[in-house]
């Protein structure tokens, strides 16, 4: 590696932060059963706890993102109550994420529900996020919509586009002007025929008519086999149109698996077409990178910090590509050269590099080893394990 590699490399790390989702500490399972683990966050204060140790641990992840309903279940209410167990754990409250997939009310859908009532039930709890949002000084209010059906010609799709289309432009107006509507995406399931907000065009289109303000999540794990993430992400870098990650892995269907233990080629080639973005427009791109995650064999802990540190490696492999050279290599036709100045990069060790990186920000080096020896882990088992026997989980 070289120093000017090494350069970029540290100041690649400065900036990038990586948000943690609440429900990443909690107990989950799968649709067939739920694995408890004894040291698994009880309450809202105890994820604050975990997330505050492993942003302590690597320094990159001052945020973490909220699931309303299991998070603030009572709303605008709890918004400092949060915010005191934010500031208790060094960290702040992150993305705003609605819940309007749980509830009974639900099985036919949210806002593209054909009943007005519950649309607008829909409706008024993203209203509500964005107030949860404001009240918290959050800037993305982040959606997932469950919504779809089971069996051909059960529901009208195109009236449910133009319901999901008022929603959306009803939350937008809600926005001040520095808050951001994420819309997400996803092809199948919990339905089986037809997704409502089912892939990239869609999501995108929805957020177009929704506003400026609204723009495009890409969760790495909502796409077919098949799909190529990275001229997605090339697609919504050229529109401005993205908004964040939802960073996880899988080798089927939405695994949540731990980023990058399937595939990190598929990481690094994403990483690098945003690298390559700002490398061409001289400015970084304002995306919020976030984990979407569910580890129900792994510690809950262990396996963020092994994401972080997954996502950090990945991340300066993809800054140190030689751009200029690629983009010689690409406009010669040079077919074997360029691909092999993208694998160059990609077959570096960075570790060495970011190990560096941390002791200059006065991090542990290893921050799992660190986290080992802390004793965190058998103070939060040793308060936590008897709550946990038998606990019932909110999220499969
Ligand atoms: C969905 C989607 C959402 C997440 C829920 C829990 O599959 O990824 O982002 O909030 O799961
Ligand atoms: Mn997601
Ligand atoms: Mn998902």
């Amino acid at each position: 590696m070289t120093k000017k590699q090494e350069e970029i490399i540290f100041s690649a790390l400065d900036t990038l932060h990586i948000e943690l989702p609440s429900w990443g500490f909690a107990n989950t399972g799968t649709r067939f059963g739920k694995f408890i683990q004894a040291a698994a966050a009880l309450t809202t204060e105890d994820k604050f706890s975990d997330a505050g140790q492993v942003h302590a641990l690597t320094g990159s992840c001052p945020t973490v993102a909220l699931h309303v309903q299991w998070d603030l279940p009572k709303g605008v209410a709890q918004a400092s109550e949060i915010q005191g167990l934010a500031e208790k754990y060094g960290v702040r409250p992150g993305s705003i994420n609605p819940n309007v997939f749980q509830d009974q009310e639900y099985k036919y859908g949210s806002v593209g529900n054909p009943d007005p009532a519950i649309r607008k039930r829909a409706v008024n709890h993203i209203v509500d996020c964005v107030a949860i949002a404001s009240a918290l000084g959050c800037r993305d209010i982040s959606p997932w919509f469950a919504d779809g059906s089971n069996y051909p010609g059960t529901q009208n799709m195109r009236k449910r586009i133009e319901w999901f289309e008022e929603a959306l432009k009803e939350a937008h107006s809600r926005l001040s002007p520095k808050q951001r509507l994420l819309v997400e995406y996803k092809p199948f399931e919990p339905f089986f025929y037809h997704t409502d907000v089912a892939d990239w065009g869609m999501a995108f289109l929805l957020a177009k008519k929704a506003g400026p303000q609204a723009l495009v999540l890409v969760d790495t794990g909502h796409h077919y086999q098949a799909q190529n993430i990275e001229q997605i992400v090339a697609w919504l870098l050229h529109n401005n149109m993205i908004g964040g990650f939802h960073f996880n892995d899988r080798r089927y269907a939405d695994d949540d698996l731990t980023l990058g233990s399937i595939d990190p080629y598929q990481i690094f080639r994403i990483f690098h077409e945003i690298h390559t973005y700002e490398w061409e427009k001289g400015s970084r791109a304002d995306i919020a990178y976030m984990v979407d995650q569910s580890h129900n064999l792994k510690g809950k802990i262990e396996a963020m910090i092994q994401t972080v540190c997954t996502a950090q490696e990945l991340y300066a492999k993809a800054a140190i590509v030689d751009h200029e050279g690629l983009a010689k290599l690409q406009q010669s036709c040079s077919l074997v050269d360029a691909e092999e100045c993208l694998r160059d990069a990609f077959w570096q060790d960075a570790r060495p590099v970011i190990r560096e990186w941390r002791k200059s920000h006065g991090l542990p080096e290893d921050p799992m080893r660190a986290f080992r020896e802390s004793g965190y882990l058998e103070k939060i088992t040793a308060e936590r394990a008897e709550h946990n026997v038998g606990s019932v989980t909110s999220y499969a």
